[in-house]
């Protein structure tokens, strides 16, 4: 059997011989008990890696405040330039990275591959904003003033991020953080503590050949306590959390009650609508791929599909056939669709949201359950499963990180089905699929999606970096990635110069000695 070059990769990134938790990169401060990560693919140990103790952790953060000091004064193209270093280094090692991601979070190859492709792509962003760290010039309302603001560097960027995209999300903080002249404290998810090695790796090769301090990135490993000692540190100008909205909540708290600032991209219900006027064929497959891609563990995965009643049952059919040709297995083989879950926590999770839905009154369409025998030792591959559901349900509006998919059957026009959609407390993505423009432009109006990204005739997931990303309610208001989020990692200042020998005060008072 093939081990799909997993070696070769595991090698090419300074991971091979993790045992006992060594390394954290060469900046390797980690000396807390042994996590052990184990790949959902084949059930295999791939490394251990000691988690950070609360002393491993001030030693990090001196590293970084100390970084600070002379990644802030140079020049913001000056800093632009590394990330192009990262961003190429990134380019050599894209197979390799791409293959580390899928084994040891579980999607395929392919979409390794794309995440590691994503984090390229901000790179490059993050090269072009670094010369358009732009503020705004205000006409003064006194005689002989100038008024300007600037972006100034913030400092310590915390950065907490999850399983699923173990190398993606924490480049869209990270090139975008050192563009802005702060530096990066970066905790993984425990889940795939090997990525973030990985990553760090490269990223202390380029500051290493720049004579840069490599506590520009810093990486600190293991679980919630970990992230506890972040969150209740006053030297973290700023914390981007991503995870589910139950850690959201207990972190926006502790920062909250610091004054801090955080940047939360928490869970998504997302879902498509599917009006009498959509494209069928275009509508299965962008759910099927919404649904079952990455297992149905992206935050943006499609969860519910509202569907008109008028072609319920066509869009139904469609579905159960194009699941019946889903290839589940080892994600690094091509051939195959789907790979496993996470972990087996997540196995029981998927397998207690089928139990419930069928509890609350719900019908399973396309049967789910966990696969065994060759190829599936590991015990976390499953089948994706589609539910017929009422909207109301509490399953249905809950996030289950799984291949589970409801179907939502809706009567009347388009707004009764955003009324749906609406009807959950998560606003992340949402989708309509529709030729008709009325539909699509009241699905966009303000009347339409509450969620931070809506699209028109395109699924729910696979959102690209040149946008905001993020979205409303439970799934926490914060930006990361395109557009201006780079705004949240800067402090703006006001400023205004007068450049006479009066003092006329604004707002025109009077005060004469
Ligand atoms: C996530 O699941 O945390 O839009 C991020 C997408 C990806 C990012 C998902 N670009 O599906």
């Amino acid at each position: 059997a093939t081990d799909f070059g997993i070696e070769k990769a595991l090698k090419e990134l300074g991971v091979k011989d993790i045992n006992e938790g060594s390394s954290t990169g060469s900046n390797n401060f980690s000396n807390g008990e042994v996590i052990e990560s184990y790949s959902p693919v084949d059930g295999k140990l791939i490394g251990k890696v000691k988690t950070t103790t609360k002393e491993d952790y001030e030693k990090v953060m001196q590293t970084a405040t100390s970084a600070f000091k002379t990644w802030k004064m140079m020049p913001a193209p000056q800093r632009g330039e590394i990330v192009r270093q990262f961003g190429e280094k990134l380019r050599e090692k894209k197979e390799a990275l791409g293959k580390l991601v899928s084994y040891e979070m579980g999607k395929s190859y392919q979409e390794g591959l794309g995440e590691v492709q994503e984090m390229i792509d901000i790179c490059d962003f993050a090269v072009g904003l670094s010369r358009q760290l732009h503020g705004l010039t205000m006409h003064s309302e006194r005689p002989g003033h100038r008024m300007y603001e600037q972006y100034h560097p913030l400092g310590v960027v915390g950065i907490i991020s999850a399983f699923n995209f173990p190398v993606a999300v924490w480049s869209w903080n990270t090139a975008l953080a050192w563009v802005c002249g702060d530096v990066c404290v970066w905790k993984p998810s425990e889940k795939a503590p090997l990525c973030g090695i990985a990553c760090q790796n490269i990223a202390a090769e380029v500051f290493k050949a720049n004579n840069l301090p490599e506590g520009i990135s810093c990486l600190i490993t293991g679980d919630y306590r970990v992230g506890e000692m972040m969150t209740k540190d006053a030297r973290m100008s700023l914390i981007s959390a991503t995870g589910s909205t139950r850690m959201g909540k207990i972190v926006a708290q502790e920062i909250a009650a610091r004054l801090g600032r955080s940047l939360l991209e928490l869970g998504g219900n997302n879902a498509i609508i599917v009006t009498p006027n959509a494209d069928i064929k275009m509508t299965i497959i962008g759910a099927v791929f919404g649904a079952v891609g990455t297992a149905g563990q992206r935050c943006t995965s499609t969860r519910r599909l509202i569907i008109h009643e008028s072609i319920y049952d066509k869009v139904k059919e469609g579905l159960i056939t194009a699941y019946k040709q889903l290839r589940i297995g080892n994600p690094l083989d091509e051939n195959n669709h789907v790979g496993p879950l996470i972990d087996k926590d997540a196995v029981r999770m998927y397998q207690e949201a089928l139990e419930k839905v069928v509890e609350e009154g719900g019908k399973i369409i396309v049967e789910g359950g966990v696969l065994s025998g060759e190829g599936y030792e590991s015990g976390c591959y499953v089948k994706p499963a589609i539910a017929e559901a009422q909207p109301e349900y509490e399953i249905v509006q809950h996030e289950t990180f799984a291949p589970v998919l409801y179907l939502l059957k809706y009567s009347g026009d388009v707004h009764s089905a955003i009324e749906i959609q609406n009807g959950v407390m998560q606003g992340l993505s949402s989708a309509i699929m529709t030729s008709n423009l009325r539909e699509a432009e009241a699905f966009l109006s303000v009347q339409g999606s509450d969620c931070g990204i809506s699209n028109v005739n395109i699924g729910t997931s696979g959102a690209e970096i040149g946008g905001a990303f993020g979205g409303e309610k439970d799934t926490g208001g914060g930006r990361q990635s395109g557009s201006d989020a780079w705004k949240v990692y800067m402090r703006r200042q006001t400023n205004t110069i007068n450049y006479t020998a009066d003092l006329p005060l604004a707002q025109g008072i009077k005060f004469d000695l």
